[in-house]
């Protein structure tokens, strides 16, 4: 993306209740004071931080101290708008003028792509050694297309528009926008402006297109009053309208590999989210960003066979500040559920191990899940098959449970877990008593807390809920479970 709206943003309370298999990264670069991400390739992010006071435009590799500056030597603004397997575009503001450029992924590898006499330029997107954006000459905004060096410049202005925008690149497509006739119109290019196709869908007063990939282009069209994100396969007449049922405004500024990223406004809120190419397939990203985010914009969308990736940001109420962000999700069918403890300590994650239904043969590696903050974990399955999980935390009894995904995920695999087995041999018995008389008393400020004994448990081990003491409630968890036997 690419064309940023200040948005009328609000306090929200977040449901909480979604299954939470997107995991969030805030970017924010330490000491920033602002940061978006409007692209995404790989593991890579582009945007800009605000950093010692100038906007900075910026390279991630999916973590904050991964923060790279692209900022150029003389400039006094940049902003990276996209991203392209190595390289980055966007501008820097040299000299008073927003010239387009394009990054190597190092600040010091800008290339100024600014036609001579332009009084500013953006290059918005990129496709292999393809940018586009816009320039700015004696007072006319014109699409523009780039091969990587200022000369080859292409000027895609359709014939009587009065202005004109190219937001994204596919290979020879581009999209972007025209103004024509007192409005803009969602437009179309194959490398030339007389290739100029007009996509706004009938009866919309405006529309805008900010991406393509392969055959899908997204971005946004009036219907009535309303902005709604939309996807087009080409042409007007492939119009599909994405806003979500309850949305009063949406808008889509990426796509890649059939998901569609952007965000649609509840009431006042601003929630990111990702369609797979109908408003019915509207998926809240917003539920699973930092409750510190009141609210949420996705930016971009690029996928492997593996997972789902897309960047955006947060806006913080309290300390008045964009936060860039990447949510990512891993492609697969999914096993979620809620851990009961039985009065058992905290899990911050679980490990499931899948096995064929009914045999104890694993199927793959166990699969490491993050326990949310109300106990529940989604795991993603090795495959479409009918398996089994079994969990074994430590302290706890096994649990296996029947988990088939052939059909679709399971969302009912709750795991009831017993404490008490101290001693880790799957049954609370004698043995795991003794332990526990033996460490009585211990709390998590004494010395050797943490350290084995010569059978390898720990005093910590002895505390079953967790709470820093072995006392009463530990001995009362073992009680309640003494002579349980763990599944197999
Ligand atoms: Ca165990
Ligand atoms: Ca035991
Ligand atoms: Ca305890």
């Amino acid at each position: 993306m690419k064309i940023r709206s200040i948005p009328c943003l609000a306090l929200v309370a977040l449901a909480g209740t979604a299954q939470a298999y997107w995991t969030v990264t805030n970017l924010n670069p330490t000491g920033a004071g602002f940061s978006e991400s409007f692209g995404v390739f790989g593991t890579q992010q582009a945007g800009y931080s605000l950093v010692t006071g100038s906007y900075r435009a910026s390279l991630w590799n999916s973590t904050a101290a991964s923060f790279v500056s692209l900022h150029p030597s003389g400039a006094t603004r940049s902003e990276a708008y996209a991203i392209s397997a190595t390289q980055q575009v966007g501008f820097a503001t040299i000299g008073g003028i927003p010239r387009a450029g394009l990054w190597s992924g190092a600040f010091n590898t800008w290339v100024d792509l600014s036609p001579f006499g332009a009084t500013s330029s953006y290059a918005r997107a990129i496709s292999g050694n393809k940018q586009v954006g816009e320039t700015t000459l004696a007072g006319a905004q014109h699409a523009a297309l780039w091969t990587s060096t200022a000369a080859s410049w292409v000027d895609l202005h359709p014939v009587g528009a009065l202005n004109s925008v190219a937001h994204g690149i596919s290979g020879n497509q581009q999209v972007g926008q025209a103004r024509v006739s007192g409005a803009d119109r969602a437009s179309l290019w194959n490398d030339t402006p007389a290739s100029w196709v007009n996509l706004n869908p009938a009866g919309s007063d405006a529309s805008v297109a900010y991406a393509t990939s392969g055959t899908q282009q997204v971005g946004f069209a009036y219907v009535g009053v309303q902005q709604h994100a939309s996807l087009w396969a080409g042409t007007a007449l492939s119009w599909v309208d994405l806003n979500p049922t309850g949305a009063n405004q949406s808008i889509a500024y990426g796509v890649f590999g059939g998901y569609q990223a952007g965000y649609a406004k509840f009431g006042s809120t601003l929630k990111a989210g990702v369609w797979t190419g109908t408003a019915g397939s509207w998926m809240d990203l917003h539920a699973f960003a930092p409750a510190e985010f009141s609210g949420t914009v996705a930016q971009s969308v690029w996928a492997d066979p593996n997972f789902v990736y897309v960047a955006g940001w947060g806006y913080n109420p309290t300390l008045l500040t964009y936060h860039s962000l990447l949510w990512k999700m891993q492609i697969g069918r999914k096993v979620s559920g809620h851990i009961n403890t039985g009065g058992g300590r905290f899990l911050l994650t679980i490990s499931v191990q899948f096995r064929n239904a009914g045999t104890q043969t694993n199927v793959g590696s166990p699969v490491v899940a993050n326990v949310d903050v109300n106990g529940n974990y989604v795991a993603v399955a090795p495959g479409e098959a009918n398996y089994d999980i079994t969990v074994n935390p430590s302290g706890f009894l096994r649990r296996t449970i029947n988990a088939n995904v052939i059909t679709g995920d399971v969302t009912t695999a709750n795991l009831n877990l017993l404490p008490g087995d101290i001693v880790d041999d799957n049954v609370v018995d004698l043995s795991d008593y003794t332990k526990l008389v033996v460490y009585f008393n211990k709390t998590s400020s004494d010395a050797g807390w943490s350290t084995p004994d010569a059978e390898g448990i720990r005093p910590s081990d002895a505390d079953l809920d967790g709470n820093g003491v072995v006392d009463l409630t530990d001995y009362t968890l073992l009680v309640t479970n003494f002579n349980a036997i763990g599944d197999n």
